[in-house]
């Protein structure tokens, strides 16, 4: 049978010309650049758990912060089912500060790391970046290759 689904959020903070991203350094994704996120605790909206998430692995908070998309991912090699909230951070209070977790750096949006960054990314995150919102499937094979998805744009994400 099929694992519950797992609920995570993913928070990218935008600013004019730039992104700020994190180096995973441990766990699932460790040695990939990505936005700060993890599992939603229970008794926690999704919101409050981008927060928190945020502020554990990068001591900043941001002023605004909009879903623009969700993400579904499944795996060949596990029963796993991740449902990824991802969220765009404006207005950011406090500077970055590299955490266990995360090694935080600003990135040129001509810049974005594709090739050390989740697989999937270079899909959906162009839309992300030109405010768009999104909806998405990936399902991966062996070494991280998507051997499925699909991918839409969507008038807004609740
Ligand atoms: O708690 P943990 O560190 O395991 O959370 C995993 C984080 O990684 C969470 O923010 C969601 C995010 N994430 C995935 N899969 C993918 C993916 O394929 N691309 C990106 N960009 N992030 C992902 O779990």
């Amino acid at each position: 049978m099929a694992d519950k689904k797992k609920i995570l959020t993913l928070c990218i903070i935008r600013e004019p010309g730039r992104v700020l991203l994190g180096m995973k350094k441990r766990g699932f994704g460790a040695g990939r650049w990505n936005g700060f996120g993890g599992k939603v605790c229970e008794e926690e909206t999704v919101e409050a758990a981008a927060r928190r998430e945020l502020y554990e692995e990068a001591s900043v908070r941001v002023k605004k912060l909009k879903k623009v998309g969700i993400l579904d991912f499944s795996f060949e090699y596990n029963s796993d089912l991740l449902e990824v909230h991802v969220f765009k951070g404006e207005g950011i209070r406090g500077n970055p500060y590299e955490s266990e977790e995360m090694r935080p750096r600003w990135f040129s949006l001509d810049e974005v790391p594709f090739h050390e960054m989740w697989p999937d990314d270079k899909y959906w995150f162009p839309l992300f970046l030109a405010d768009k919102s999104f909806r998405g499937r990936f399902h991966f094979g062996p070494d991280d290759m998507i051997v499925d998805q699909a991918l839409s744009e969507e008038e807004k994400i609740r």
